[in-house]
């Protein structure tokens, strides 16, 4: 992680861990403040707030609007893994090093807490585009990337693969890393262009390269399970072992390896035509270009 990104992150942590915690707890109830923020506080790399945090030019701790705006992605995410991990899904006893949000609290708590996360990620967004003649348009983009045209129907398609023993074919995979991952990483960056006031086409190309990199990034997450090298505080192999359809089982390890490097080129190529604005501008690319290529030698 390059320095810039680290600073980013580590000033979106702290907002994390202060600012959001009170602003939850200030209008929620003890039974779910503890699992939503058990989950939202644990240590994920927060890669989907630092990217809309870049593309919509972020510069320092005093921009609480574009802080918002990044929470209400990682709200989204941290639902999205709540959710997965109960055991009518993917059924894990491990999330980001600690016992999943089910397995520390209840079932019930969990599904709520994965409730709560995603209806407060609308209501973030919404105060971090307050009174701007944008806000829908924002809205919009979150709501269906990260649901019927993106995330959530990407999962459904995944776990119908999984569940039901269906064999799926090279379409049905590229489109379920499309969905399942990529629309989300697609939402951040787009959002952030967005936030910048960034023109249709501006937005359009800061959407493409965040799905590029969410494609990639799914996949290199399937090679890690494959090789069972990670150490992202979760099992591996369990892809394998649950039947799922990823690109190591339908190619075989080398081919995906050659298939990671392409997607990695294809993403540089994206992040060529992007526009990335305010100050940090040139640090931001390098430090994008310096995160896709780190991406298919990450060991988390
Ligand atoms: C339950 C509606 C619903 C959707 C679930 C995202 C997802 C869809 C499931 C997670 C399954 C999974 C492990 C997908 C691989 C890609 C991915 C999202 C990995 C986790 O993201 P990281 O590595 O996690 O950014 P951290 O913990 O760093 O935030």
């Amino acid at each position: 992680m390059s320095d810039i990104s680290a600073r980013i992150r580590g000033e979106f942590e702290d907002f994390l861990n202060a600012r959001i915690r009170s602003h939850f707890e200030a209008g929620s109830v003890p039974a779910l403040n503890a699992p939503v923020l058990y989950s939202l506080e644990s240590p994920g790399k927060r890669l989907r707030p630092v990217l809309f945090l870049m593309f919509a030019g972020y510069e320092d701790r005093g921009e609480e609007r574009k802080l918002f705006g990044a929470a209400a992605l990682e709200c989204i995410h941290t639902y999205s893994l709540i959710h997965d991990d109960l055991p009518c899904m993917d059924n894990d006893d491990l999330r980001r090093g600690r016992p999943t949000c089910h397995r520390q609290f209840s079932e019930w708590a969990a599904v709520l807490a994965g409730d709560a996360l995603n209806t407060y990620a609308f209501e973030l967004l919404a105060l971090s585009f307050e009174g701007r003649a944008d806000a829908a348009l924002a809205l919009g983009i979150l709501a269906r990337l990260s649901g019927r045209q993106g995330m959530v129907s990407g999962q459904a398609l995944d776990l119908l693969h999984e569940k039901a023993g269906t064999p799926g074919t090279a379409e049905d995979l590229a489109r379920i890393h499309r969905l399942k991952t990529a629309a989300l990483m697609r939402a951040a960056c787009e959002l952030g262009s967005v936030y910048a006031g960034g023109t249709a086409s501006e937005n359009a190309h800061a959407a493409e390269f965040g799905e590029a990199l969410g494609i990639l990034f799914q996949i290199t997450d399937d090679l890690l399970d494959a090789r069972g090298s990670s150490d992202a505080g979760k099992r591996t192999g369990k892809d394998q072992a649950a039947g799922k359809l990823t690109y190591p089982s339908l190619y075989g390890i080398e081919k995906t390896e050659e298939y990671a490097a392409s997607f990695t080129d294809e993403a540089l190529r994206l992040l060529d035509s992007v526009k990335l604005p305010g100050k940090n501008a040139v640090q931001y690319r390098e430090a994008l270009s310096v995160l896709t290529r780190s991406l298919s030698g990450r060991s988390r």
